[in-house]
C-alpha cells in the first residue's frame, strides 16, 4: 500500500507548527512536498526501499531535508524534529486549523494565552468571552471563531471524493483479484459520487464468504483490521474505514441496491414497493400479498425478511423492473425525482467522460501552475483531449503574491500560446481566469478581454455572504464566457457565498454564459443540485478540472460524475461539444 498520504499528513503538520513559530519560507516547502508526495503515483516506500533519499528526491519539490525526514519516518514511526515541535506546543494542531480563521499562529498565541489545546477548549474559551481578551483579537474574531467551529467539526468527519475514490478503485482491483469472488462492485456514497464520505462502502457475491473476508483482511492496503466478521468486516486503509459486505450471489442486486442508498432515495422505493404489494430489502423483493399482515418483516429477523415470493435480487436491474422501474445512474438516487423519473420512463441520458472534448480551465507557470504552456498542452493532447483553454490567472482581488498577469502580461502569454497552438494538433483557446470582485467587477482591461478567446471569472475574494449580485453583474460583462467555480466553496474548509441559483442560471442562460462545474476535488463548485437547478433553466455548464499541471486533468472525472448527480446530459455540457461548437458558443 502506499503511505503517500500519511507522510503527506506528517510535513503538514510540521508546516502548521514551523508557521506557528513564525518561520519563514519552509512551511511553504512542507506544503509544496506534501502535496506532491500525496499526488505522486508511486509510493513513497517502494521509492525508498528501491532507492533510498535519492529516489525521494525524484518527487517534485522534495529535496535532500524533506527526503531526510520523509525516510525518518518510513524508518521509525515519527519525525525526530516534528516531535520536538510537538512537545512545545502540544495541541491538536489538524482539528484546530480546520476553523475557519484559525491559523497556526492563532493556536500557538491561543495556547499561550488561554490553554486551548482542541476544538473543546476553543468552544469553551470563546463562549466564555475570554478570545477577545487576548491581545492582538478582538469580539469580532471570536465571534468568526464560534460560527465556524460547527462546520470544522462536521466536516472533519468526512474525506474527500478525491482521497477516497482512488481507495475505491484499488479494493476493487483487489477483490478482481480474489478467487472466492464472483461479483464486486462499490456501493453507499462513494457509487453515489458524493463529494464527501463518510466510509467505502464495497459489496462482493460469493458462495464462500469466509474466504473473501479472510482475504480482504490480508489486503495489503489494510492498515488495521476495525472488525471482522463471518460475511463481513471493516478495516483501515489510507485513513479510511472500507466496509466489505458478502452476500450470496443471488442476493447481490437487491444488496447493492439497498447499500448504495442514499437513505432517502430507499424509502422512496421501499414506499413505491409498498403500494404494489411488495416488499423490498437488502435480501430481495417479495411478493407479500399473500402473508398475513403484521408479517411484513419490521423488526424481524433475518428469515421473516427473506417471506413472501421472492420476484427480484440478483440483479439491481432486476429489482427495480419489478417495482416497474427503469434502473438508474447510482448517481442520481438522492431523492430529487429520479424514482417518478425511473417510473415514468424519463430519466436524463447522463454525460459520460468519454463525452467530453477538451477542458477549459487550466494554468501554467505563467501563473501558479508548475508546467509550460506547451507542456500543459501536451498533457492535454496525452489525456485524449481535442482542445484545452489556458487560462492563467489574471491579478486582481484575491491574488496574492504577486500570482496574477497584468493586462500587459496577458497579452504577452496570447502571443505565445498562439505560438503553441501552431505547433499542435490540440486546439488551444488563449483566455484568462479573472477576478469577480466584490462588486461584480472584472479584473482586466476590455480590450484585452477582447482579444482573448475565452475568459474564465471567477470570485476570489471576499467569499462570505450573498455573492448573486456580484455574479449576475459578471454573467452581463460582455466579454465573460464561463463563471468559474461560481460559490468559492473548498470542502471541508469553507462554505462559499450563497447564491440564489435560480437567478443566476436564468441571466446566464439569457447571456450565454456556462457556469461552471470545477472538477478539482476540493471544490466540485458548482455542486450538483445547483448544477441541476441551471440546467432546468437552461444554462449551459462547463466541467473544467483547473489543472495546475497535466496529471491534474485526470480530475475531470469528478467533474463529470458532479455533472451526473446533477442530472446533466451532454447537450448540456459545453465541453461536450467538438471545438467548433466551442467556437460558435464563444462567437469565435
Ligand atoms: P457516508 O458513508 O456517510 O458517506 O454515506 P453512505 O450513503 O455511504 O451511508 P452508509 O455508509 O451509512 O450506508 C451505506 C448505504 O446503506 C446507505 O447509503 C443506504 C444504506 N443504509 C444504511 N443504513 C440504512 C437505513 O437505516 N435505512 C435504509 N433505508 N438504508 C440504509
Ligand atoms: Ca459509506
Ligand atoms: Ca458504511
Ligand atoms: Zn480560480
Amino acid at each position: 500500500m502506499s503511505r503517500n498520504a500519511e507522510v503527506a499528513a506528517r510535513l503538514e503538520e510540521m508546516a502548521d507548527h514551523l508557521e506557528a513559530r513564525d518561520v519563514d519560507y519552509k512551511p511553504n516547502s512542507y506544503r509544496r512536498a506534501a502535496d506532491s508526495i500525496r499526488a505522486h503515483t508511486v509510493a513513497v516506500e517502494t521509492l525508498y526501499e528501491e532507492g533510498g533519499e535519492d529516489a525521494l528526491q525524484e518527487i517534485e519539490d522534495v529535496g535532500d531535508a524533506i527526503a531526510a525526514k520523509t525516510a525518518e519516518y518510513l524508518e521509525t514511526g515519527s519525525i525526530g524534529e516534528l516531535e520536538d515541535l510537538r512537545e512545545e506546543l502540544p495541541v491538536d494542531m489538524d482539528a484546530l486549523t480546520a476553523v475557519e480563521g484559525v491559523g497556526p499562529k492563532t493556536v500557538a498565541a491561543l495556547y499561550e494565552a488561554l490553554g486551548v489545546t482542541d476544538i473543546d477548549d476553543l468552544e469553551a474559551a470563546a463562549e466564555a468571552g475570554d478570545i477577545r481578551e487576548v491581545s492582538g483579537f478582538g469580539a469580532k474574531t471570536e465571534s468568526n471563531i464560534l460560527e465556524n467551529i460547527p462546520f470544522a467539526r462536521e466536516s472533519r468527519k468526512r474525506s474527500l471524493l478525491g482521497e477516497a475514490r482512488p481507495v475505491a478503485d484499488r479494493v476493487l482491483a483487489f477483490l478482481a483479484s480474489v478467487d472466492a469472488v464472483e461479483r464486486a462492485d462499490v456501493a453507499g456514497s462513494i457509487r453515489r459520487w458524493r463529494p464527501t464520505i463518510g466510509d467505502v462502502d464495497v459489496l462482493a457475491a460469493s458462495a464462500d464468504p469466509e474466504a473473501v473476508v479472510d482475504a480482504f483482511e490480508a489486503w495489503e492496503a489494510a492498515d488495521d483490521v476495525i472488525e471482522a466478521g463471518t460475511n463481513k468486516a471493516s478495516v483501515r486503509a489510507e485513513d479510511l474505514r472500507v466496509d466489505l459486505r458478502v452476500v450470496v450471489p443471488a442476493e447481490f442486486g437487491a444488496a447493492l441496491q439497498y447499500f448504495t442508498g442514499s437513505k432517502d432515495h430507499n424509502v422512496a422505493v421501499r414506499n413505491r414497493a409498498i403500494e404494489r404489494g411488495l416488499k423490498v430489502n437488502e435480501y430481495g423483493v417479495f411478493d407479500v400479498s399473500e402473508l398475513e399482515t403484521g408479517d411484513d418483516g419490521a423488526d424481524a429477523g433475518e428469515s421473516d425478511q427473506r417471506a413472501g415470493e421472492r420476484v427480484a435480487g440478483e440483479t439491481e436491474e432486476g429489482v427495480y423492473e419489478a417495482l416497474g422501474m427503469a434502473w438508474m445512474p447510482p448517481e442520481l438516487r438522492e431523492n430529487r425525482g429520479e424514482v417518478g423519473a425511473a417510473a415514468n420512463d424519463d430519466l436524463p441520458d447522463l454525460l459520460t467522460t468519454a463525452d467530453v472534448g477538451g477542458d477549459l480551465h487550466c494554468h501554467t507557470e505563467w501563473s501558479d501552475g508548475d508546467p509550460t504552456v506547451a507542456e500543459m498542452v501536451a498533457g492535454a493532447a496525452e489525456f485524449g483531449h481535442d482542445y484545452v483553454a489556458i487560462t492563467d490567472h489574471a491579478t486582481g482581488p484575491g491574488m496574492v503574491g504577486g500570482v496574477g498577469l497584468s493586462d500587459a502580461d496577458l497579452r504577452e502569454q496570447l502571443e505565445a500560446v498562439r505560438a503553441v497552438d501552431e505547433e499542435t494538433d490540440v486546439d488551444v483557446f488563449a483566455g484568462v481566469e479573472a477576478n469577480v470582485g466584490a462588486d461584480g467587477s472584472v479584473s482586466v482591461g476590455d480590450d484585452v478581454l477582447a482579444a482573448l478567446d475565452l475568459v474564465v471569472a471567477s470570485p476570489h475574494s471576499d467569499l462570505d455572504g450573498d455573492g448573486t449580485d456580484r455574479l449576475l453583474a459578471a454573467i452581463e460583462h460582455p466579454e465573460v464566457d464561463v463563471v468559474g467555480h461560481p460559490t468559492g466553496r473548498m470542502l471541508n474548509q469553507r462554505p462559499g457565498i450563497d447564491l440564489d441559483v435560480e437567478q443566476v442560471a436564468a441571466a446566464a442562460a439569457d447571456h450565454g454564459v456556462a457556469l461552471e462545474i470545477n472538477a478539482n476535488p476540493h471544490r466540485l463548485d458548482l455542486r450538483s443540485s445547483h448544477a441541476k437547478v441551471a440546467v432546468e433553466a437552461g444554462a449551459t455548464i462547463s466541467v473544467n478540472t483547473d489543472a495546475h499541471r497535466p496529471a491534474e486533468y485526470e480530475y475531470m472525472r469528478y467533474g463529470v460524475h458532479t455533472a451526473r448527480r446533477g442530472w446533466c446530459e451532454p447537450g448540456d455540457i459545453l465541453n461536450c461539444r467538438d471545438a467548433d461548437g466551442v467556437r460558435e458558443f464563444l462567437g469565435l
